[in-house]
C-alpha cells in the first residue's frame, strides 16, 4: 500500500526518468537507434526497475498516464537530440498489454508525434507476442493503423511467449527482437544457436529485420554476424544510460 501511494505521487513529483540503450548495426557498428527504458528514482529506495512497478501501475490504472509520459518524453528527447545536430535516430518505446488496448492508441500516438514535431519514422513501438496474440483480430487493426503512419513495430522477447507463428503474416511488423535468454549461451549451446539461426532465417524470409538482445561478449557478436543478424543491443556496446551519459555516448559514437 505504501508503494501504491508512492507510485501515485511519482508522476507529480517528477520521479520517473528514461534511460536509453543503443541499437547497433552488427556489421558496421553504427548506432541506428535507442530503446527508452523507464526508471523510477524513488526518494528512499533509489533507482527502481520497471519490473518492480509496472505490474502495479497496470493493476491500479496508472499505466495510462505513465505510458503517455514515457511516449511524450522519449519523442521530445529524440526531437531535441535531432535539433542539437545529432544524427536522425529512431527511438523505441515499450508498450504493455493495457496500453496497447487503450482506446485510440493510434490516434493518441499520432497526436504526440504532431505535438512534439517528430517524424513517425523516428518512432518504434515494442510489443510482446502475448500482447498481440490476445485478440489477434483487434491487434492486427491497431498495428495496421500504427504502421500506416510510418511507425516501426517490433516484437519484443520473441520466442519466449506462447504464440502461433501464423500471426507473423497477419500483422504489420518490422522487426523481431530475439530474447536475450537465447543469446546468452549462443556460442556454447548448440540448441540456442539453432534457435537463433532459425529466427534470423524466419525473419529474413518474411522480409523482417532482426535484432539480438543481451549481447555481452565479442564472441556472441561474431557468432551473430556469422548468422547474418542485422542489429544488436547489449552491454557489449552499452548498458542503458541516463540522458547526459547517452548524449556523451552519442557524441563519441558519431
Ligand atoms: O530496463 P529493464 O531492462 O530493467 O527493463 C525490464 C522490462 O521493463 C523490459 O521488459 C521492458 O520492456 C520493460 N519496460 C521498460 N521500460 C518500459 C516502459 O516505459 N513501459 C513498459 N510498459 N515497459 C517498460
Ligand atoms: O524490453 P526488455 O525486457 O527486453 O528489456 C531489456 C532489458 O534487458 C532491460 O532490463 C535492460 O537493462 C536489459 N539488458 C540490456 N542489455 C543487456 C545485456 O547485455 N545483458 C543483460 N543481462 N541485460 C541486458
Ligand atoms: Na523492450
Ligand atoms: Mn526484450
Amino acid at each position: 500500500l505504501a508503494l501504491e501511494k508512492a507510485l501515485r505521487r511519482a508522476l507529480d513529483q517528477r520521479e520517473f526518468e528514461l534511460h536509453y540503450q543503443p541499437k547497433v548495426d552488427v556489421k558496421s557498428g553504427q548506432v541506428l537507434g535507442m530503446e527508452a527504458l523507464l526508471r523510477w528514482r524513488h526518494p528512499e529506495r533509489g533507482l527502481v526497475p520497471p519490473a518492480e512497478f509496472i505490474p502495479l501501475a497496470e493493476e491500479i490504472g496508472l499505466i495510462g498516464p505513465i505510458g503517455a509520459w514515457v511516449l511524450e518524453t522519449a519523442c521530445r528527447q529524440n526531437r531535441d537530440w535531432q535539433q542539437q545536430g545529432l544524427p536522425k535516430l529512431r527511438v523505441a518505446v515499450n508498450l504493455s498489454a493495457v496500453q496497447f488496448r487503450q482506446q485510440n492508441l493510434p490516434e493518441f500516438v499520432a497526436g504526440v508525434l504532431k505535438d512534439v514535431g517528430l517524424d513517425a519514422s523516428c518512432l518504434e513501438l515494442e510489443v510482446t507476442e502475448s500482447v498481440v496474440m490476445h485478440n489477434a483480430k483487434e491487434a492486427a487493426q491497431i498495428l495496421e493503423k500504427l504502421h500506416a503512419q510510418g511507425i516501426h513495430i517490433s516484437i519484443d522477447d520473441f520466442g519466449t511467449g506462447y504464440s502461433s507463428l501464423s500471426y507473423l503474416k497477419q500483422f504489420r511488423l518490422d522487426t523481431l527482437k530475439i530474447d536475450r535468454s537465447f543469446v546468452r549461451d549462443i556460442s556454447s549451446d548448440a540448441d540456442d544457436a539453432a534457435i537463433v539461426r532459425s529466427v534470423i532465417a524466419l525473419a529474413h524470409s518474411l522480409r523482417l529485420g532482426v535484432i539480438a538482445e543481451g549481447v555481452e561478449t565479442s564472441e556472441q557478436l561474431a557468432f551473430l554476424e556469422s548468422l547474418d543478424c542485422d542489429e544488436y543491443q547489449g552491454y557489449l556496446r552499452s548498458k542503458p544510460l541516463s540522458v547526459p551519459d547517452f548524449e556523451a555516448f552519442l557524441r563519441d559514437a558519431i
